[in-house]
Parts: structure tokens; C-alpha cells; sequence
């Protein structure tokens, strides 16, 4: 069966609400971290890794959500068929990879992003990627004005990786979504839907 290797709340839960929404049937693991059995499948020892029923492996979530937006055409996750709606769809995945995912890495783990570990250095790197963050979320709350999803195809799999991100932004962000409630808005939408209550609590329960 296929095979999703996620922890609870990380960007892997972007490609684990995909496979909810797609309804094949689908396994998903909880796993660490850096863990032995995740390294064993992948070096970098990250989340998301997904797992075909023949053995293939794919890594990166961007990746993982445009593999499973093309395996199953009906579900209709891509965005649409069109070569710029696909060209939208690879933008905001690059988006969400490249600008916001990375945009919370001084958040997470400050101590990578400076030399000097005094607590005024780490608290000026997190300050520092509020401001990104900050900038990032400016982008999609001016882009979600008037919008229903992400993409003008509707409900695809780039709501699904925005997801994770604005819960980070929730619990991270000194005004959470404050400014941003079109975002806001966004988040409430995705939440609402059964699948995606049904994935948070197997990720809140499950291992
Ligand atoms: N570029 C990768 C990043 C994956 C990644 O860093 N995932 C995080 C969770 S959101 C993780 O597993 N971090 C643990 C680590 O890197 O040790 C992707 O988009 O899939």
C-alpha cells in the first residue's frame, strides 16, 4: 500500500491531507525525526517521505503533492489542466517550499542562523524570521483577497501545503493571523473540511 511517513503538525501534513482528499487507499506512519527507521528510507532523515507499493521512494513534499495530484487526475487536486494553471500551481508549490517554509527555519531553530548562542543573538534570529514570515504571509493574504483557494481551479493540493504553514504561523507569529485574515479565512475553509478533521486527529492520536 502506499505509504506516507509524517510527524504530527510538520509539512508532512500537506501531502497526508492530499491522500485523505484523494479517498485510494493509503497508509500513514508516525515516525521521528532523524529516527534509525526514517533514516533508513531517507538520508536526510525528514518529513514528508512517501512510499510506493513497489518500493519507489519520493522525498519533498512539493514533489510528493504534484505526484499525487498527477496519479489520481480525479480527484482533481492539480489546479487544472492548463499549461498556465499548471505553471500557477508549480509557482505556489515553489512558493510554499522555497519562501514560506523556509522563511520559519530561524523561528525553529534560531541557533543555526548565528554564531554567537547569547540569547539576545537567538531572540533577534526569531525576530528576524517573524519579518520573513511576515513578508511571505503579505503575499498569499493580498493573492486570498476575494479568492476561495489558492488556485483558480479550486480546492487543490497548494491548500493543502499552505496548511501546516498557517497553523505554524498560528502558534508562532507574536499576532498570529491577526493580519491576515484572508489567510485566516483560508485556514478555516481547509479546517472545516471532515477529511482534513479526520487526518489531524489521526496525527493527534496515532503512534
Ligand atoms: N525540503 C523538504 C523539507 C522537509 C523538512 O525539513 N521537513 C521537516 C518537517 S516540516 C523535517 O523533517 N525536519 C526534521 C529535520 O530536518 O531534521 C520538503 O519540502 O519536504
Amino acid at each position: 500500500m502506499p505509504t506516507l511517513y509524517y510527524a504530527a503538525g510538520a509539512c508532512s501534513l500537506a501531502p497526508h491531507i492530499a491522500l485523505e482528499w484523494i479517498g485510494a487507499p493509503y497508509e500513514a506512519i508516525k515516525v521521528q525525526y532523524g529516527s534509525e527507521k526514517l533514516l533508513a528510507i531517507n538520508p536526510a532523515g525528514a518529513v514528508p517521505t512517501f512510499r510506493e507499493d513497489d518500493g519507489w521512494l519520493l522525498t519533498q513534499a512539493g514533489a510528493i503533492l504534484d505526484y499525487l495530484s498527477h496519479k489520481h487526475p480525479e480527484a482533481a487536486l492539480g489546479g487544472g489542466e492548463d499549461l498556465r494553471a499548471k505553471a500557477e500551481a508549480h509557482r505556489w508549490s515553489a512558493f510554499f517550499t522555497s519562501d514560506v517554509h523556509a522563511a520559519f527555519w530561524p523561528i525553529f531553530l534560531p541557533d543555526r542562523y548565528t554564531t554567537d548562542k547569547s540569547e539576545n543573538a537567538l531572540r533577534s534570529v526569531v525576530e528576524a524570521g517573524h519579518r520573513l514570515v511576515a513578508k511571505q504571509f503579505g503575499i498569499l493574504e493580498r493573492h486570498m483577497s476575494g479568492r476561495e483557494f489558492i488556485l483558480d481551479g479550486g480546492r487543490s493540493i497548494i491548500d493543502a501545503y499552505s496548511f501546516p504553514m498557517i497553523r505554524w504561523a498560528i502558534k508562532l507569529l507574536p499576532g498570529g493571523l491577526t493580519d491576515y485574515p484572508n489567510i485566516q479565512a483560508l485556514h478555516d475553509r481547509v479546517k472545516a473540511d471532515p477529511a482534513v478533521a479526520r487526518v489531524l486527529s489521526q496525527e493527534a492520536s496515532n503512534g
